[in-house]
C-alpha cells in the first residue's frame, strides 16, 4: 500500500484554514497543482461552520462543515463483487458506495483490486479500503466539506499518479462522493442543489431516462454483440410519466419476448434488461419497435443504443459481431466501413436518436466518419472515459458530440463536473450513467439534475440497484414541483 509523502500534509492542513466561498463554479485550474491552497494568515481565514453560506436559501439549517472521521469498508455490488463503501462523519453520517464496470475502457482511472485469487476471485478491495482508513481519511479530518474542488485536489496530490493507481480511483471516488453529500448537508440544501452551486448550473432540469431493456455484449449470456438497446421517452411531460412509459413498454416487451422465444428468454442481464438469445442486432431493434407500438407510444419513445464496440474490436481493425462465440468461423466479422454503413441503415430504418461507442476507443477516424454523416447523438464512453483530456482530443477530432459521464471512470466529483462543463461548452450532450455493477447508492440521480445533464441511463426499470436512481429522481421531481423535463431537448436542455 502506498503511503502519503510528508509534504502532502501541508496541503490538507491549509485546507483547514481556507474560507468557504459559496457558489463557486469550477474552473479548469482547480485540479492543477497550483490550485492547492497555500497557507495564509492563520487567524482571519478560519471558517465559522455555523454561518449560512451567502447564496443559501433562507430556511437553511447550517450544519457542521468539518470532517470528524472517514471510515471505509468492503461491501458487495449487484454482481456479487466487492466494492468500496465510505462513511464520512461531520455531525451527520454521509455514506457512499462505488460502482464498477464490466465493459471498461482501457483509459479509465485505476480500480484497485487486491488480486488475491483465493478471496472473492481476486476482486477484493481491502487495499483500497485501507488506503482510505489509513491515508486519505486521517489527512482529511478537519477539512471543510463545502470546498469540494479543494478536497479532491488534495486527494489527487496524495495519490500523485496520473490514473489514481496509488490510492485507487475506487478509494478516492468513495470519499469524494461522501464529501459532496456532506457539503450539501453542511449547507442545509439537497444534494442536487449543492451540485448545481458548485458546477454553476443555471437551471435544474429533470433528465430523460434511457432505459436499457435488452441486454447484450459483456452484460448478458446471449449471442447479441451490441450491449444495450435503450428506450428514451422523450415525448413524456415529466420524469414520472417517462418512468411509467418505460415500465409499461418493459412489460409489453417481456410478453413479446416470451411469446417469440419462450420463458427462459425473459431472464434478465446485469442491468435488468431482457437477454433473448438472438444473434442479429437488427432483431433487437425490431423487438423494441413492436413493444413501443403495442404499448401505444409510437413517436413518443425513441431508441438509443450502446454498442460498446471496444469489446469486439479485432487487432486488424475489424469488428467481430460474434465475439462471444470463441472460436468462430469469422462469418460475422465486419470492416469499420461496413459497420458504419450498418449504423446508417439502422438510423434510416428506426427512430434512433443516440448511439454510444459505435467504434473502438482508439478508432478515431471511424468515429469522425460516422459523426460527419449522421445527425443523431454519438456518445463517447470508452472513447472519453469522463476524462477532460480525452474530451478535448475528441472535440478537436470531431469524433463525437456527447459525453457519457461515469464518476468512477475519472474518480472525483470535481473532475466529473469539469468533464460535463467542458462537454457542454463544446455544444455536446451529456448523459449521466451508472455502471453495470451497481449498489443502492443513488448519487448519480442528483448529479444528473444538478448538472442539468438532460439525460441519464441507469438500466431497465427493474432491479433495485437500478430503481434506486430512478426512484430518487421521482422524489426530486416531487420536491421541486414545477421543474422542467428535458424531453425532446435532451441533448441541450
Ligand atoms: C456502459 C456501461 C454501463 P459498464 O458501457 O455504458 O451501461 O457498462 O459499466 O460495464 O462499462
Ligand atoms: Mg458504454
Amino acid at each position: 500500500m502506498a503511503s502519503a509523502p510528508a509534504s502532502h500534509a501541508t496541503s490538507a492542513n491549509t485546507l483547514l484554514e481556507r474560507p468557504f466561498i459559496s457558489s463557486r463554479p469550477l474552473q479548469s485550474s482547480h485540479l492543477s497543482a497550483s490550485a492547492i491552497p497555500r497557507a495564509r494568515s492563520s487567524q482571519a481565514l478560519r471558517v465559522k461552520c455555523s454561518a449560512a453560506p451567502a447564496a443559501a436559501p433562507a430556511k437553511v439549517v447550517a450544519k457542521e462543515c468539518r470532517v470528524k472521521s472517514v471510515r471505509a469498508r468492503q461491501i458487495v455490488d449487484s454482481r456479487g463483487n466487492p466494492t468500496v463503501e465510505v462513511d464520512l462523519v461531520t455531525d451527520d453520517l454521509y455514506r457512499s458506495a462505488v460502482p464498477s464496470g464490466a465493459s471498461t475502457g482501457i483509459y479509465e482511472a485505476l480500480e484497485l483490486r487486491d488480486g488475491d485469487k483465493s478471496v472473492y476471485g481476486g476482486k477484493g478491495v481491502l487495499n483500497a479500503v485501507r488506503n482510505i482508513n489509513e491515508v486519505l481519511g486521517p489527512k482529511l479530518v478537519g477539512v471543510d466539506v463545502r470546498n469540494q474542488a479543494d478536497v479532491d485536489a488534495v486527494m489527487l496530490e496524495i495519490d500523485g499518479t496520473p490514473n489514481k493507481s496509488a490510492m485507487g480511483a475506487n478509494a478516492i471516488l468513495g470519499v469524494s462522493l461522501s464529501v459532496c453529500r456532506a457539503g450539501a448537508g453542511a449547507k442545509g440544501v439537497p444534494l442536487y442543489k449543492h451540485i448545481q452551486d458548485i458546477s454553476g448550473t443555471k437551471e435544474l432540469v429533470m433528465p430523460v431516462p434511457a432505459f436499457n431493456v435488452i441486454n447484450g455484449g459483456s452484460h448478458a449470456g446471449n449471442n447479441l454483440a451490441m450491449q444495450e438497446f435503450m428506450i428514451l421517452p422523450v415525448g413524456a411531460t415529466s420524469f414520472a410519466e417517462a418512468l411509467c412509459m418505460g415500465s409499461e413498454v418493459y412489460h409489453v416487451l417481456k410478453g413479446i419476448i416470451k411469446a417469440k422465444y419462450g420463458q427462459d428468454a425473459c431472464n434478465v442481464g446485469d442491468e435488468g434488461g431482457f437477454a433473448p438469445n438472438v444473434q442479429d442486432n437488427r432483431e433487437g431493434l425490431v423487438l423494441l419497435m413492436d413493444a413501443i407500438e403495442k404499448a401505444g407510444y409510437t413517436g413518443k419513445i425513441k431508441i438509443g443504443m450502446d454498442v460498446a464496440a471496444s469489446e469486439f474490436f479485432l487487432k486488424d481493425g475489424r469488428y467481430d459481431l460474434n465475439f462471444k462465440k470463441q472460436p468462430n468461423d469469422g462469418a460475422h466479422v465486419l470492416s469499420a466501413q461496413s459497420l458504419c454503413d450498418l449504423y446508417k441503415d439502422f438510423v434510416r430504418d428506426f427512430p434512433i436518436v443516440s448511439i454510444e461507442d459505435p467504434f473502438d476507443q482508439d478508432d478515431w477516424s471511424s468515429w469522425a466518419s460516422l459523426q460527419s454523416s449522421v445527425d443523431i447523438q454519438l456518445v463517447g464512453d470508452d472513447l472519453l472515459v469522463t476524462n477532460p483530456k480525452r474530451i478535448a482530443e475528441a472535440i478537436g477530432k470531431k469524433a463525437c458530440n456527447a459525453l457519457l459521464l461515469k464518476v468512477n471512470q475519472i474518480g472525483t466529483v470535481t473532475e466529473s463536473i469539469q468533464a460535463a462543463l467542458d462537454s457542454k461548452a463544446a455544444g455536446w450532450g451529456v448523459m449521466v450513467s451508472h455502471r453495470s455493477g451497481e449498489t443502492e447508492d443513488n448519487f448519480i440521480a442528483d448529479l444528473s439534475v444538478g448538472l442539468a445533464s438532460g439525460q441519464i441511463k441507469t438500466g431497465a426499470p427493474c432491479r433495485s440497484e437500478r430503481l434506486a436512481k430512478y426512484n430518487q429522481l421521482l422524489r426530486i421531481e416531487e420536491e421541486l414541483g414545477n421543474v422542467r423535463y428535458a424531453g425532446e431537448a435532451f441533448r441541450s436542455p
